[in-house]
């Protein structure tokens, strides 16, 4: 059996921990978590759920950080080595993209940002009319963010998009949700021509047992790979004190990305470190980015840790596709 390859640019400059000798885990947590404390700039009360990307030999990101209103906020950072950031204490403000009609901001989250032949798309979930839908935005230096349409129509969460078009059209896995903490949630396909105009929408996953037992959202950005799409996504369970938030991968078929070809059964990650089950949202740890260098099968993961403090994780490729393989639902 094949093992897997990264199909995507070498990224040697990317973080990187070596498993640690008493981990038995094919994702092992990075010894200096978290790397980005609740209070990194004045006005958060908390930075979690955060999108990075590899940009001109640097990293670049959008942030989700919470201010001490408690109003959820996008706000932008840069880093030279991925760990340590420096973040835009002022959030970021998007220009209306031509042709779209301004909506008033009211809140932002959950970002993932993906670049796509020549710009970054960034996405999020969106106050739009006062519910939560998939907010689309474009930047090329990460200074200049233009609002496109909304996605969808509310009510929607983690819209992540593929970093190539599938078969000619830009593709988005999103889960429609509720207007409160949608106790359901199952992951669908959908794409566009022009980015503007959504369809040809198609099941991919949803809910099982276990860890994954309530809900599942997509994490990070796809990350392509000999044996498929190789996605990381958040699974939840409802205990009697709430929900807890793990992540468990899957491979999605290249051209048909709507069909999995295997899901983990056990979790690959799961709220046990004290920054984990401990802070404004107990027991959760939710991926949003991933960076991955294709020369050596280094995966570098971004997860928010209890929805209060910004977390990494590592793994190698082809350890996680044949730990998808051989502990496949
Ligand atoms: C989800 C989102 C995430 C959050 C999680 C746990 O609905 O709001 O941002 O991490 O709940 O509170």
């Amino acid at each position: 059996m094949t093992s897997g390859k990264l199909i995507g640019k070498a990224l040697p400059t990317i973080p990187w921990e070596e498993r640690p000798t008493d981990c038995r885990d094919v994702v092992w947590r990075y010894s200096g978590n978290p790397v980005i404390p609740r209070d990194l700039i004045p006005s958060s009360n908390s930075i979690f759920n955060s999108a990075v990307v590899a940009h001109e030999g640097e990293f670049r990101g959008v942030f989700r950080c919470d201010d001490k209103r408690r109003y959820m906020q996008l706000h932008a950072g840069r880093s030279q080595d991925g760990i340590h950031w420096r973040i835009d204490n002022d959030r970021i403000h998007f220009v209306p993209a031509d042709g779209v009609e301004p909506t008033e901001w009211l809140y932002g989250y959950d970002p993932r940002v993906c670049f796509i032949e020549d710009r970054y798309y960034v996405t999020w979930c969106n106050g739009f009319a006062g519910w939560p839908t998939i907010g689309v935005a474009t930047t090329q230096d990460f200074q200049t963010y233009y609002q496109m349409e909304n996605a969808f129509l509310p009510f929607n969460r983690n819209g992540v998009m593929f970093p190539r078009k599938i078969q000619g059209a830009f593709a988005m896995l999103s889960r429609p949700s509720d207007r409160a903490h949608t106790p359901f949630g199952e992951i669908y396909y959908s794409e566009s021509p022009d980015m503007t105009h959504w369809g040809k929408h198609r099941f991919v996953m949803r809910p099982t047992r276990g860890w994954q037992a309530t809900k599942v959202g997509a994490g990070p950005i796809p990350i392509e790979t000999t044996e498929g799409w190789l996605i990381f996504y958040h699974g939840v369970l409802t205990s009697c004190n709430g929900f807890v938030y793990s992540m468990g991968a899957a491979l999605l078929d290249l051209e048909q990305p709507w069909k999995v070809i295997a899901r983990t059964e056990p979790y690959l990650l799961h709220p046990r470190e004290l920054y984990e089950q401990v802070g404004d949202v107990p027991n959760v740890v939710f991926p949003c980015a991933a960076l991955a260098d294709a020369d050596t099968g280094r995966i570098a993961l971004y997860y928010g840790a209890a929805d209060t403090v910004t977390c990494m994780a590592f793994c190698h490729v082809s350890e996680i596709i044949e730990f998808i393989r051989k502990n496949a639902l």
